[in-house]
């Protein structure tokens, strides 16, 4: 079964890959499909932006299509960067750089209310154009440096309690297998089982 991945995040796509590792499911990213445009994302939630960049790649491609809106909202600011958290500091600016304009807006808040949490919405449209929504979170709490070499973007400087470690110092397969995409990723599976299924059949 091929599934086109809504996506031009290399991390994400990544990531996507290891953590549905059937070989009866091919996952293509957007690019690989053809589609090389930037989706635009004015949606005013996670389930909101990954609808418009599944429809949005349905709507050119068809198929089957697969979209993840992601983000880490934190508490002290209100949940923000939250859907802006590609954005955030620019569209272009490196991890890194997010990561230091995050400490900077964090900066007269007190550490022990550096709470946060990393959100996934996935939307995926099946074969016959019907959406399926599903969403994760998990909590953490912002350090005030860069720990672990692991995973993209936010995840050196997301610490898990219960582990004492950041999702950057976290094994990839220990990450994909708790983290908020890794959930909502194996909802989404545990869903298409049965059209899998009926695909092997055809
Ligand atoms: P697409 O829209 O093309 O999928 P994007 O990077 O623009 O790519 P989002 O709008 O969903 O995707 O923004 C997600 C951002 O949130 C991402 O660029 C990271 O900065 C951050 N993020 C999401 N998941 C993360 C993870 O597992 N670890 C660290 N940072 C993450």
């Amino acid at each position: 079964m091929k599934i086109i991945i809504a996506s031009h995040n290399k991390d994400k796509i990544r990531e996507f890959r290891e953590i549905i590792g059937d070989p009866r499911i091919q996952l293509i990213s957007m690019r690989e499909a053809g589609f090389t445009e930037v989706i635009p994302e004015p949606g005013h939630s996670y389930a909101e932006n990954a609808e418009i960049k599944a429809r949005t790649v349905f709507e050119a491609l068809g198929g089957r299509v697969l979209a993840d809106d992601s983000g880490l909202s934190v508490d002290a600011l209100g949940g923000y960067p939250g859907i802006y958290s590609a954005r955030f500091a620019g569209e272009h600016t490196a991890y890194r750089e997010k990561c230091e304009r995050l400490w900077a807006l964090l900066s007269n808040v007190p550490e022990e209310n550096w709470t946060a949490a990393f959100h996934c919405a996935l939307c995926y449209i099946d074969s016959s154009g019907r959406l399926h929504h599903y969403e994760r979170q998990v909590p953490g709490r912002i350090i005030r440096e860069r720990r672990g070499e692991n995973g993209f973007g936010y995840d050196p400087i997301f610490y898990l309690e219960d582990r004492g470690l950041t999702n950057a110092e976290l094994p990839s397969a220990e990450k994909n297998a708790r983290s908020h995409r890794g959930l909502a990723l194996l909802d989404w599976y545990r869903d298409i089982e049965q059209e899998l299924s009926s695909d092997q059949e055809e």
